[in-house]
């Protein structure tokens, strides 16, 4: 091979060489940028994971801050329920033990805030009332079914009937009001064609029926002047944390209440 051939053999192999060369430079690039572009995202998948645990650690913390919040709420509830428990337990022995020494004492009968006497002796109005005021009450006051219900109740268990409630039109007949001046307001308990303000053959028929009884469980209008038993009422009141008697902690049965005029009322016709 002359000079010439050589040069041609060599350039040629340098040319193959070439070539060689940068096919691999090619698939190395093709393959670094493909591996570039992998840990890319595989990095912002890291990152995104990061973040997800950031943000869950600090969902955590709130949940065990709420956690601890709610726990020492609990116990101060259950602290305070205790209380209350303990306050109710109190109130009821103290009821219990004012029920038991009023109905030992002296034959009351409680309900709902009230004390109840059922007399046994008969007295016209005048002295019936004046005897309920002196044992510090009043002639009853009937504001709701259910007590009427418990009267009657009583009423069953002594089978006795004929007695004075609280309620009159002495003032001006036909307008009942009870013994605080309040107006009737639930007429349903008279008994048949009541009230009738009708004086019954023998009767005084100028002394009209001013005054009320329960008789049979219902309300009848006779006048004043018959004698009939008596139901008191002696509402409590709680006064300076001490549970008493309303109508004697005013200083005199009715005396700071407003209230019929009973002398008048009471005695004149209607
Ligand atoms: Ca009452
Ligand atoms: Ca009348």
């Amino acid at each position: 091979m002359d000079e010439m051939g050589l040069f041609k053999l060599k350039i040629t192999i340098l040319a193959v060489l070439c070539v060689i060369l940068g096919t691999f430079a090619v698939v190395f690039e093709v393959q670094f940028f493909s591996t570039v572009e992998k840990y890319t995202d595989i990095a912002q998948k890291l990152d995104t994971l990061h973040q997800q645990y950031n943000d869950a650690t600090s969902m955590t913390k709130m949940l065990e801050a709420n956690l601890t919040e709610t726990n020492e709420r609990f116990v101060q509830q259950t602290a305070m329920n205790i209380n209350i428990s303990e306050e109710n337990a109190k109130l009821k022995a103290e009821i219990r033990d004012l029920q038991r020494a009023q109905l030992c004492t002296d034959g009351w009968e409680y309900f709902r805030g009230s004390f109840y006497y059922f007399s046994s002796d008969n007295t016209n109005l005048d002295e019936g009332r004046a005897a309920c005021v002196a044992m510090g009450g009043d002639l009853v006051i009937i504001e709701s079914a259910e007590e009427m219900d418990f009267l009657s109740l009583q009423l069953r268990i002594l089978k006795e009937n004929g007695y004075y409630i609280g309620l009159t039109d002495g003032q001006v007949e036909g307008s009942w009001r009870w013994m605080d001046n309040t107006a009737l307001k639930d007429p349903k308990f008279w008994g048949r064609n009541q009230p009738d303000n009708y004086a019954l053959p023998g009767w005084d028929k100028t002394v009209g029926k001013d005054c009320v009884i329960i008789s049979d469980y219902r309300w009848y209008n006779i006048p004043c002047n018959r004698v009939f038993k008596r139901i008191c009422e002696r509402k409590l009141a709680c006064i300076n944390g001490s549970m008493v008697s309303e109508y004697s902690a005013g200083g005199g049965g009715f005396a700071s209440f407003p209230r019929v005029q009973v002398s008048a009322g009471f005695s004149a016709s209607s």
